[in-house]
């Protein structure tokens, strides 16, 4: 079999000046391939008599000898009033003051994270690179306070100072840097390591907009760009730590001093990676570490000085731009590939600034190449970064010189992949012609790669033309593609899906001949999970404490199972008051954010009844709202007794449309049309209420998500790879009305079949059903036929507008099988209706709800994906630093 020629390792004069692909460091004079350009001074230069100094010199610190009383605390604030902000107490505004209580906040976040980082440096133990495009962080201030104990104290004082913490919680921007549900999970899970003081460090981009805006005008959705840093942000740190990442250019073959032949990839297009850090709080004094990147120009490069002289500005600047321009925008596109230029470069330069900076800090114990599987495990969120597996098979190969098996064996045992969804549409393809001209030696890999990957497959089914066809990673299609799925599978030991039914559909659909050929054991399962201190503990501080008080102790937070010992108190009355009377005091909060965001008086009395989420089709919100119509028209036709009969409800929705997804965002107006009509008719008064909150974000679902009765989770079976918004809502107390998909189903396996409310198709007969209508036509339910002529006849507006949508279930073959699911979602819909009428039966289950969801903790499963992916043993690491506490 004919491999690439083995690259070997050049030896490398000590020298301070440029060669050809290296780059001296500067700091300590050390030889370091181009791959790892200068990054700060390293602590190794150090003698020992100066570390030691530099330690007694920050014991004896501010910033090691901070008190937690109240007039330190805001002795600090002020100090950052003053010094961080240069204003006095004659210019206080509430975002300021919020500053300065982030900034003093983050002081004491600083010491965990210098001490948790150093430890690590110093015990060196195997490392987890949590290699994602996207965290969806959420505020970090109330978070930040509450891991540290701290609220209490500085609760009072920002109070002694003449402020509320509530308004100044409010005064944070989200750092939305994520879509949805797979950015969420990054940072639930970042959060989950830094309380398991298991060494992971995320990495991802710096985007300088983040998600967009949205506002609502005319029953629109209307974008505007989310400026996040217009504002200055005291959770970041910029680092002195930078890579040049190269694009284009050419590849060319040289010889070594040995008369070896190497290829070299040579390229003047460069754009610098600088660092961000981002503090995750931790518990006990750790405190974990994201590493964001964004884009500069390089090293005097970008600007043309020619241009400049000549006068050209314009000309002089634009690379320059160019280069600012990678990291400026996160791509707003959920289970839908982008296909852009831009985007993969913004990939390529993501994974190359972490690969460069892993291999550096892997170089620093001067460790064998060997060993790296043993220091390093990447974990891949979804294909996005995938272009690490063939980044670092070149550094090993063409950079360091090793034999290309020995460099693939390493790279294999180092990657793992987690797989976010089985839907066709989502699934990253890239054109051969854009990567040959953007990454062309990664475009030589790849082919290598796959050559040998076929040749072995061919060894196992010999004479299967079609099975190679099916699993080449180059599609043979017009343009040709590279299949970045199934380079993430072939170049990972471990591929998992996110919940069961998700994990065996990627088994038999998706990845069905990869599993034939490397066996199954390739394949497992983790189970998507929440962090149970910012969806409980910090999103529902009445819950919390009831549940504290009730155990005895909050060890439930680190030890989820816990839940279970609430149980036995479902039936007891009192016990059911005072939980209800915790959901009703989150109701009212919810009804005074909808008055104040929408101008709308909602009762709190009523079921909310809520679905917050990404609009897709594939997600049904038109299910939802078609069956709002139902109900309208249903009361309409009821007399006055019977309607007071039926539980007042009201119907919230909130989730942002891709910009471009057209049908998507006529779901959005369909909403809104038909708030304004049912809002506003008097027969109806409070029996039905429909609401949509604009911008749903992190920060909103933290309020939202406390207050529901019931959560909407109802995609067609087998499209929802696991969902965690109803992992959260269930953990508050609310109830579910859901489809037999995703995690769904694990909730009903833990918290119980008669505590949920399940209905519709199973994944199973989705195939069949879709098969039948294709041949026979969809035979539309006679509600929804109903509720469809209302829609066209203009009961909520200009009817033509909603002709594509219509034409979905009608001429588009109903793909999302919404007539097929509607009678059976109807009828769940009532037994909704009837058990809220049933106080005690509503509050015993919602009880019941969050005593069963311990096994749904980030920390259970970060923990299997330690023991079961990574090898890595959280315990291993012993206890590290106290925090200062309150
Ligand atoms: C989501 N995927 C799944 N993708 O849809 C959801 O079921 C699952 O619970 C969650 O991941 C976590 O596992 C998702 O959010 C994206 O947003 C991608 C962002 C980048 C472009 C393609 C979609």
């Amino acid at each position: 079999m004919t491999r690439p020629t083995p690259q070997r390792r050049l030896s490398m004069p000590k020298l301070t000046r440029r060669l050809t692909n290296i780059v001296i460091h500067d700091d300590d004079l050390e030889l370091v391939p181009a791959s790892t350009v200068p990054s700060t001074p390293t602590h190794e230069k150090l003698q020992d008599e100066y570390l030691d100094q530099w330690g007694k010199a920050l014991e004896q610190s501010p910033l090691a000898n901070q008190q937690t009383d109240v007039a330190s605390l805001q002795a600090s604030i002020a100090y950052h009033m003053n010094a961080s902000l240069f204003r006095t107490q004659h210019n206080l505004e509430k975002v300021a003051v919020y500053q300065a209580l982030a900034h003093s906040m983050a002081d004491k976040l600083l010491l965990d994270w210098n001490r948790t980082q150093q430890r690590y440096r110093k015990d060196n133990p195997k490392r987890v690179y949590y290699l994602s495009m996207e965290f969806l962080l959420g505020r970090a201030l109330d978070n930040a306070m509450l891991a540290l104990h701290m609220k209490t104290a500085y609760q009072e004082a920002v109070q002694g100072l003449g402020f509320r913490l509530e308004d100044l919680l409010e005064q944070e921007r989200d750092p939305a840097l994520g879509n949805g549900g797979l950015g969420r999970l990054a940072a639930c899970y970042m959060d989950a390591a830094a309380a398991l003081d298991l060494p992971m460090w995320g990495y991802g981009l710096r985007y300088q907009y983040g998600l967009f805006r949205q506002s609502v005008q005319q029953g629109f959705q209307v974008e505007a760009p989310d400026d996040w840093l217009m504002r200055h942000h005291p959770w970041e740190f910029p680092r002195d730590i930078k890579y040049d990442v190269q694009f284009y250019g050419y590849v060319a073959t040289k010889m070594n001093d040995k008369g070896e032949s190497r290829l070299f990839w040579e390229s003047d297009h460069k754009i610098r990676a600088v660092a961000y850090d981002v503090p995750v709080p931790g518990k006990d004094g750790f405190c974990g570490n994201i590493r964001l990147w964004a884009s500069q120009p390089p090293h005097h490069g970008g600007f043309d000085l020619d241009a400049f002289n000549q006068g050209n500005y314009d000309q002089s600047i634009a690379s320059l731009k160019d280069a600012f321009l990678l990291t400026s925008v996160l791509y707003p596109n959920d289970n839908h590939q982008a296909g852009k230029e831009l985007r993969l470069k913004q990939e390529y330069f993501f994974v190359s600034a972490s690969v460069q900076d892993v291999v550096h800090r892997f170089k620093r114990y001067r460790c064998p190449w060997s060993e790296f599987p043993n220091k390093v495990a990447f974990q891949l969120n979804d294909t996005h970064p995938t272009l690490a597996i063939p980044e670092l098979q070149r550094i090993l190969v063409d950079v360091e010189g090793l034999a290309w098996d020995d460099a693939w064996d390493i790279v294999t045992r180092t990657f793992a992949f987690t797989n976010h969804t089985v839907l066709p549409e989502a699934l990253e393809k890239w054109p051969i012609y854009v990567m040959e001209k953007v990454l062309p030696r990664h475009m030589q890999i790849i082919y290598d790669l796959n050559l040998f990957f076929l040749q072995k497959v061919e060894e196992k089914f010999p004479g299967d033309r079609d099975l190679l066809n099916r699993v080449s990673i180059i599609e043979e299609a017009s343009p040709q593609q590279v299949r970045m799925a199934f380079l993430a599978v072939v170049g990972s030991h471990s591929v998992n899906g996110v919940a069961a039914l998700h994990s065996e559909l990627v088994v038999k659909e998706l990845f069905n001949d990869f599993s034939l050929y490397y066996g199954k054991d390739k394949f497992i399962n983790i189970t998507n999970g929440i962090s149970p201190r910012r969806w409980l503990y910090q999103a529902n501080p009445g819950l919390r404490d009831l549940i504290t008080h009730t155990l005895g102790s909050e060890d439930w937070v680190a030890d989820l199972p816990q839940l279970q010992k609430l149980a036995p108190f479902a039936d007891n009355l009192e016990f059911q008051q005072q939980w209800m009377a915790i959901k009703y005091a989150n109701k009212v909060r919810l009804t005074q954010w909808i008055r104040d965001d929408c101008g709308l008086t909602v009762d709190p009395r009523a079921l909310f009844d809520i679905q917050v989420k990404r609009m897709h089709e594939y997600k049904r919100q038109f299910l939802n709202i078609l069956g709002v119509i139902h109900r309208y028209r249903v009361l309409l036709q009821m007399s006055p007794e019977a309607r007071r009969r039926v539980p007042p409800r009201v119907v919230i929705f909130g989730g942002k449309a891709a910009p471009g997804y057209a049908i998507a965002k006529l779901v959005i107006k369909l909403i809104n049309s038909v708030a304004d009509v049912v809002n506003n008719d008097p027969v109806i008064d409070d029996h039905l209420k429909v609401v949509y909150l604009p911008d749903y974000n992190v920060s909103l679902a933290e309020k939202i998500v406390p207050a529901s009765d019931i959560s909407q989770h109802i995609s067609t079976a087998g499209t929802e790879a696991s969902g965690t918004s109803n992992m959260k809502f269930v953990i508050n107390g609310g109830l579910i009305l859901g489809t037999v998909d995703g995690a769904n189903i694990e909730i009903r396996d833990e918290i119980g079949e008669d505590n949920i409310f399940l209905f519709g198709t199973l994944a199973d007969q989705v195939a069949d059903i879709r098969h039948a209508q294709k041949y026979h036509g969809v035979l539309l339910d006679a509600n929804l036929q109903s509720v469809l002529d209302a829609i066209q006849a203009g009961v909520f507006g200009d009817a033509s507008i909603f002709n594509p949508l219509i034409d979905t279930l009608t001429y588009g073959g109903d793909f999302y099988l919404i007539s097929e699911d509607f009678d059976a979602y109807i009828k769940r819909q009532n037994d909704v209706d009837a058990l809220f009428l049933q106080k005690a039966a509503w509050a015993a289950k919602s009880i019941r709800c969050t005593a069963g969801m311990g096994f749904f903790s980030s920390d259970r499963s970060i923990g299997q994906y330690a023991s079961r992916i990574w090898k890595v043993d959280k315990t291993a690491l012993g206890n590290g630093s106290t925090s200062t506490a309150d």
